[in-house]
């Protein structure tokens, strides 16, 4: 498994951002790097300098301009700097360009995500999922990387050995790329009939901004959870799963899932798609926003990009603001009440309003419940034992030899007691809707 580094093999960091007016003022500029920082102290490094240039065109052999890249150059050599990050992309000819001049590693966010994710993942389909995004990433800089060796060469249509090296790791990569593919969509296949019977109860996913405190609210909501929160950034990578009473026969599936960032790699998107399929389908999701944060709505708006760019078009959205014991300005409290009059406001740490939100649940869950009327003969166990098991019954009443049950059941139930009542004889089923 891996581990995040200890405290002393830490890395020195420098951190570049690019602002240009009047679409990335500074101040926006100076947040995206307070995040990077976040992100480099999860991967294991410490942030000892930012720098900001202004610039409109991005220089195409560095990024920024080559008189800043001359600044860089000494800081970089006396304090020992041991990588670069960008918060901007790189092309794999600007990186190569810029560890050359600096003599030291560079890398941007989108390859910064990617090795947090491989520190991160720990069940296999989690790696499996990693790593494809990074193979994915990794391809094109490879066949960069052979552009510049064939040009070095010289000659056209000259077969030196680097090239011929870089071309084989070109087809292990993509080799390994479709056995992984092929791998994950076994896996999503099993997991499909592992969980097509959990597909009677109501299903609800916590979706949000990594850092929200999805998994804090999963672990104060169903307390066997047991998922996994820290204050870094990306701490659940692998959807979890639990079950929540709500009240007597009332219960919901909960899924925790990761969290989503401004610039989430696309290739990570694209391939934990099948596992986040899966729980968006949900009946409902419920957003969780960290209210402290003073991005919060850029945030909120990241999180609503990137489902749509999953496909998830959900209509069934709650949205829960957390951590409001990190909040003080309570004026700004009130305003962002106002502005959200639907939400919930509550603090998963002090477990703050989480009854109040339970009761929202079920109220969301209420509405997909039908209320039923059944007559069956007093033998038949099978189909009462399942009613009285599954759903809420409200009156029962003898008839003779038969007996008459109201029940109060979701609608993901109701195909399952069709069934049932299709195998038993003599009856009588009344299907309105309450
Ligand atoms: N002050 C305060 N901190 C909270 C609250 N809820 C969660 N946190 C903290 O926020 C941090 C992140 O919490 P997590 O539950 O790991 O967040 P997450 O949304 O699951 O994050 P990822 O899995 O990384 O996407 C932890 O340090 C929590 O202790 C809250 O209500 N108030
Ligand atoms: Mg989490």
């Amino acid at each position: 498994m891996n581990t995040l580094p200890s405290d002393n093999k830490r890395e020195k960091a420098v951190l570049v951002g690019l602002c240009s007016q009047p679409e990335t003022p500074r101040a926006l500029v100076e947040e995206y790097l307070a995040e990077l920082a976040f992100l480099a102290d999860t991967a294991g490094a410490d942030v000892i300098e930012s720098y900001i240039q202004e610039k409109k065109i991005r220089d195409p052999a560095y990024c920024i301009g080559k008189g800043k890249v001359d600044e860089l150059i000494p800081f970089v050599k006396e304090h020992e700097v041991d990588l670069v990050i960008f918060d901007d992309d790189l092309t794999p000819g600007q990186a190569r360009n810029l560890e050359r001049a600096l003599e030291c590693k560079v890398i941007d966010r989108t390859g910064l995500i990617l090795q947090i994710f491989a520190i991160r993942a720990q069940s296999a389909q989690a790696r499996m999922q990693v790593e494809l995004a990074q193979l994915e990433y990794m391809l094109p800089r490879l066949s960069g990387a052979w552009t510049h060796l064939s040009k070095q060469k010289g000659g056209i249509g000259s077969k030196g050995p680097g090239e011929t090296q870089i071309e084989t790791d070109r087809r292990l990569v993509r080799n390994r790329i479709s056995l992984l593919k092929k791998k994950l969509r076994e896996v999503s296949l099993q997991h499909n009939t592992q969980t097509r019977g959990r597909q009677t109860v109501p299903r609800v996913a916590l979706v949000g901004y990594t850092n929200a405190g999805k998994s804090t609210l999963m672990n104060i909501l169903c307390p066997e959870a047991e998922a996994f929160a820290e204050n870094r950034l990306f701490a659940t990578l692998d959807t979890k799963t639990r079950r929540l009473e709500l009240s007597i026969n009332k219960l919901v599936l909960l899924s925790d899932t990761v969290g989503f960032i401004r610039k989430l790699p696309h290739h990570l998107v694209e391939s934990f798609k099948s596992t986040l399929d899966e729980v968006l389908q949900a009946d409902f999701l419920l957003h969780v926003i960290d209210i402290s944060h003073p991005g919060f709505e850029d945030q909120m708006q990241v999180v609503r990009e990137t489902l749509k760019e999953l496909g998830v078009d959900h209509e069934n959205f709650i949205e829960v603001f957390n951590k409001i014991d990190a909040l003080e300005d309570q004026e700004l409290l009130k305003s962002i009440r106002a502005k959200y009059p639907d939400a919930v406001f509550i603090s998963a740490a002090r477990g703050v309003n989480i009854p109040v939100l339970k009761e929202i649940i079920g109220k969301y869950v209420a509405r997909d419940y039908k209320e039923r009327k059944i007559l069956t003969h007093v033998s038949n166990y099978k189909l009462i034992g399942y009613l009285y098991e599954n759903t809420e019954v409200i009156e029962k009443r003898y008839l003779d030899e038969d007996v008459e049950l109201t029940f109060r059941v979701h609608k993901n139930r109701i195909k399952h007691i069709d069934a049932l009542v299709g195998a038993s004889e003599p009856l009588q089923y009344d299907t309105t809707d309450s």
